[in-house]
């Protein structure tokens, strides 16, 4: 499927990606802290490896794994995922290259609510505005869930099963199927989670239980191996109780429809020409009565998100050490509601961009290359609320939004590699920023036309040490953002039912991430390290949803077909923070606590196709939460606990996982 012009760094780079996913797959049977970066600025790893503690179904709580990664908790799933402190829009997530997103008004579904990563066959996080080559630039970092479909050399079947049984009533079940010859393929696949209440270390239990499914398939045509047409489709649906807030989710339904054309190897120039059109659409339905008996409440909404999105590019050889990847995208989400649960879908706002994209790789010599790229897009969002419900009702706003990186990689001797770049993104204001969180009132009226977009500058540096025994990664960060949005949720709004008002100030953050993968013998240790510090530079506060300083320590020791590992996890207090700021997801709360909590793993290699893992997280059954949290929900007998006043998290969990590859 790959043709990679073997260039002596991209050689020394695929190296080094395939040593380190070697190497987070045999130091770690159950992943623990994800393997250091596997080249400048990309952590890549493997959806499918079992990750301490028990990540919840959905995909942000795989990321927590990943050093610089924290999950704002809402109840038992559906967290929102932050990067270096940036949640939200800032992170661009993708799901096979398309932008899902969610449709709650009060953000019950951040996009990984709808992702189930072991569906996947890999997870890829490029740190900071590094890449230029998806529409909603994520500022922070882009995160791409991905299929690979394989290679049918001659006609088989395969497939993987998978299996999972925990604490707190939790299952899942997962099942592949593929089959394919040299012309064709078909993969489908098929996932169901679910979990009841969790209680925290200290035995109260959560209103916290989640039942989700999903069904993928895809069918490809292979007519020659430089050509693929593939259509693939998707659905899935659950419900979600929640801790943090007076409802619930009882339809999270997500329909998704998408067609790939590749054509490669087209001329000694045309490397590669690529189009995909695909389209999201989420049904979600919130309400105060499915789950709750002890409230007379019966509120409930529905919202709708429909994301169409076409995509092309080429990948040029302009030289044999030049590569540019250029093309242009198309993207139209249109957001609808009910009003006042009526199950009428009213149109409220409709976003649209198109964009222009160009990377250009150089290798300029044996040990270095640079990597560039700019972005150019065209923003227009279309105000459809009633002259009721908004100031700027019928109003359309139209914005160019531009964003650029450079970087440089440098190759010192065999085992060190060093990086540092540059990068700029413009972040044009979401749906929840612009919408959302604008009502009709004097302070906000205006916020559709007066949000204005977010400007990040960020400096990366950073080392990777890659021997036998020994890997390192050091990724350092300085980042200015000029009209960051920071929202305030101690404004009332309309009817005192708004979350907060949207307004932009200037941000500095800096921070970094370090991780190393250290063996002897059958004993192997890993350790990761990552801290950020914030501030509001208009207002000279501390930034909000700032995660403290945090490290991880695992150790895992083989025995022939077992392995045992431990885990511990610390993490500091964090006094800096403002009350009531915060972003789309969640705010301040107030000062933390650190905590230290410890986790046991083992693994059990049946054969090469049976694999059997077990875990228990939180071994002495602490009560604590994060930091980045979220208020529990009063007067619907929610544990508030005054000492944190957050949503804690599960308590001691055990659980038994069995893997069978089938091919
Ligand atoms: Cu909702």
């Amino acid at each position: 499927m790959k043709l990679i012009k073997l260039t002596p760094i991209a050689i020394v780079t695929s190296m080094m990606m395939s040593n380190a996913f070697a190497a987070e797959a045999v130091l770690n049977d159950v992943i623990v802290t994800a393997a250091p970066m596997t080249s400048p600025f990309i952590v890549e790893t493997d959806p499918k490896q079992p990750r301490q503690p028990l990540p919840a179904h959905d995909g942000a709580d795989y990321l927590k794994t990943i050093p610089g990664f924290t999950v704002m908790r809402k109840g038992g799933t559906d967290g929102e995922p932050v990067f270096r402190g940036m949640g939200g829009s800032r992170l661009n997530i993708l799901v096979d290259d398309q932008n899902v997103v969610g449709g709650c008004t009060f953000r019950m579904d951040a996009p990984t609510a709808y992702i189930f990563p072991e569906a996947y066959d890999k997870m890829t996080i490029i740190k900071g505005p590094q890449t230029v080559d998806y529409p909603n630039m994520g500022s922070a970092a882009t995160v791409k869930f991905e299929r690979e479909p394989k290679k049918y050399d001659q006609p088989s079947s395969g497939g993987y099963l998978s299996g999972l049984i925990g604490s707190f009533g939790r299952h899942d079940e997962i099942i592949e199927v593929d089959t394919g010859n040299s012309g064709y393929y078909l993969n489908a696949t098929g996932t169901n989670s679910q979990s009841g209440n969790y209680k925290d270390g200290s035995g109260k239990e959560y209103h916290s239980g989640y039942h989700r499914w999903s069904s993928n398939a895809a069918f490809g045509l292979t007519p020659d191996s430089n050509t693929l047409v593939e259509f693939s489709a998707g659905k899935s649906d659950g419900w979600a109780k929640y801790a943090d807030r007076g409802m619930d989710g009882v339809k999270f339904l997500r329909e998704n429809a998408a067609l790939k054309i590749v054509k490669k190897n087209i001329s000694a120039l045309v490397d590669e020409a690529t189009l995909q059109i695909s389209h999201n659409k989420v049904d979600h339905i919130m309400d105060e009565v499915t789950f709750r008996s002890n409230t007379s409440m019966t509120d409930s909404a529905r919202l709708d998100h429909q994301t169409t999105q076409v995509r092309s590019y080429a990948k040029l050889n302009l030289t044999s050490n030049i590569k540019l990847k250029t093309g242009l995208d198309l993207t139209e989400s249109n957001h609808s509601k009910d009003s006042g649960g009526n199950n009428v879908l009213t149109d409220d706002s409709t976003f649209k961009s198109s964009g222009i994209f160009a990377e250009l790789s150089n290798e300029i010599s044996l040990n270095q290359r640079v990597v560039s790229g700019a972005r150019y897009d065209m923003w227009t969002v279309d105000d459809k609320r009633s002259s009721s419900a908004s100031d700027t009702a019928g109003q359309t706003r139209k914005e160019d939004v531009f964003s650029g990186f450079g970087r440089y990689e440098y190759q010192i001797s065999k085992p060190y590699t060093a990086y540092v770049g540059y990068g700029y993104a413009e972040r044009f204001p979401d749906y929840w920023e612009l919408i959302s969180f604008t009502r009709n009132m004097s302070a906000t009226a205006s916020a559709l036309q007066s949000t204005k977009k977010e400007k990040t500058n960020q400096l990366d540096v950073g080392v990777l040490y890659k021997s036998v025994n020994l890997n390192v990664s050091l990724s350092s960060f300085y980042n200015k953002i000029n009209d960051f949005i920071l929202i305030n949720y101690s404004h009332a709004g309309h009817g005192g039912a708004s979350p907060g008002i949207a307004s932009n100030i200037d941000a500095t953050t800096y921070g970094a991430e370090f991780g190393v993968n250290y063996q002897v013998n059958n004993l192997r240790t890993n350790a990761s390290i990552a801290y950020v510090r914030g501030t509001d530079d208009t207002a000279g506060q501390p930034l909000p949803q700032m995660p403290p300083l945090e490290a991880r320590f695992g150790v895992a020791n083989d025995f022939g077909k077992w392995t045992h590992g431990a885990l511990v996890r610390l993490v500091s207090s964090q006094d800096r923070y403002r009350t009531n700021y915060g972003n789309i997801a969640g705010k301040d709360l107030g000062a933390n606590g650190g905590f230290a909590i410890f986790s046991l793993n083992t693994s059990y290699k049946y054969d090469k196709k049976t694999k059997f893992y077990a875990g228990i997280d939180n071994l002495f059954d602490k009560q604590y939460a994060e930091f980045i949290s979220r208020s529990p929900s009063q007067g619907m007998n929610f544990p508030v606990n005054p000492a944190t006043f957050r949503v804690n998290e599960p308590g001691r969990t055990a659980w038994l996982k069995a893997t069978i590859a089938l091919d």
